[in-house]
C-alpha cells in the first residue's frame, strides 16, 4: 500500500524547507512505502529548488511557470501520484501532521470509502484561532453550498482531503476550476460518480495571517459554484 502526500505550493519559501523537512521525517517513520509530492504553482520565490536541493528520499517537485491556482496546483498533483491513496494538505502544515495518520486510518475503518475530507465542523474547536470574520464567511459560504449548490456534507472548504488512487484520477482528470472552489468541484464530482464520502473532524493547529479577501473571493466562488454545477450536471459518465 503507497500513500502519496501531495502539497500545493505558491511562494513558500519561507516555510518550505522546514515543512520538506518535517514531512520527510513523519512519513518516513509511519509510512512503509510513501511519496511526497510539490506541487509549485509558478512561485517566484525559489521554493522548488529549495526542496529540490534537499534531496530528500521519496520527494519530488513538479509544477510549472505560470501561477494558476490551488485547483490546477493540486489536480496536477493528484494526477502525478502513484499512491493507493492519495491525499493533499496545505504547506504550512495548518492541520498538523497526525492528520495524515488519521486519513490513512480512517480508509482502513471504512473500506468502501473513496474520499475522505477534513472538516472543521465536526469539533467545537475546528474554528479555533479563526478570526471571527473568516469564521463567519467560512460558515456563510458552506449555507450558500447547500442552498445554490446541494452541498450536503458539513465543510467543503477545509485544506486537507484524501481520495482512493483509482478516485483521484477519476475525479482530477474532469476537474476544470483552478482557484478556490475547486475544493467543492471534486465533492460535486465524486457525487456524480456515486462514491463514498467519509468525513474526518479536524482543527487548525498552525495558524498564519490570511491571504484570503473575503468579499472579492466570495463573489467568485460564488459565480464559480454556478458555472461548475452546470457543467458537471451536462457531463455524461
Ligand atoms: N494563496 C494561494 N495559495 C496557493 C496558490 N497556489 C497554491 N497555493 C497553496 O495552497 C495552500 C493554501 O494556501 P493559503 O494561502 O494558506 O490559503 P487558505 O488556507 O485557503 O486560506 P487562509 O490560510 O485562511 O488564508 C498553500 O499550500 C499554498 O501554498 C495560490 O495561487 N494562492
Ligand atoms: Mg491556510
Amino acid at each position: 500500500m503507497k500513500f502519496s502526500l501531495c502539497i500545493p505550493m505558491y511562494n513558500e519559501s519561507s516555510i518550505i524547507k522546514e515543512t520538506a523537512q518535517t514531512l520527510s521525517d513523519y512519513m518516513s517513520a509511519n509510512f512503509e512505502d510513501y511519496e511526497i509530492i510539490f506541487s509549485n504553482d509558478g512561485s517566484k520565490d525559489g521554493c522548488d529548488k529549495a526542496v529540490e536541493e534537499m534531496n530528500l528520499p521519496n520527494v519530488r517537485v513538479v509544477g510549472y511557470e505560470q501561477n494558476r491556482g490551488k485547483g490546477y496546483a493540486v489536480r496536477t498533483a493528484m494526477l502525478a501520484a502513484e499512491g493507493d491513496i492519495i491525499m493533499f494538505t496545505d504547506a504550512d502544515l495548518a492541520y498538523g501532521t497526525d492528520v495524515i495518520k488519521r486519513v490513512y486510518e480512517t480508509f482502513l475503518a471504512n473500506p468502501d470509502a473513496h474520499m475522505v475530507i477534513g472538516s472543521r465542523n465536526l469539533s467545537k474547536d475546528g474554528y479555533e484561532g479563526y478570526t471571527a470574520i473568516r469564521k463567519l464567511a467560512s460558515k456563510v459560504y458552506i449555507k450558500v453550498l447547500s442552498i445554490v449548490g446541494g452541498f450536503k456534507l458539513s465543510d467543503s472548504q477545509c485544506g486537507c482531503k484524501a481520495f482512493t488512487g483509482k478516485a483521484a484520477k477519476e475525479i482530477f482528470s474532469r476537474c476544470e476550476v483552478d482557484r478556490f472552489a475547486f475544493d467543492f468541484e471534486c465533492i460535486l464530482w465524486a457525487v456524480k460518480f456515486g462514491m463514498k464520502i467519509v468525513e474526518m473532524p479536524v482543527k487548525i493547529i498552525n495558524h498564519r495571517e490570511s491571504k484570503v479577501n473575503v468579499l472579492r473571493d466570495s463573489f467568485k466562488m460564488v459565480r464559480d459554484i454556478i458555472k461548475m454545477k452546470r457543467r458537471i450536471k451536462k457531463t455524461k459518465i
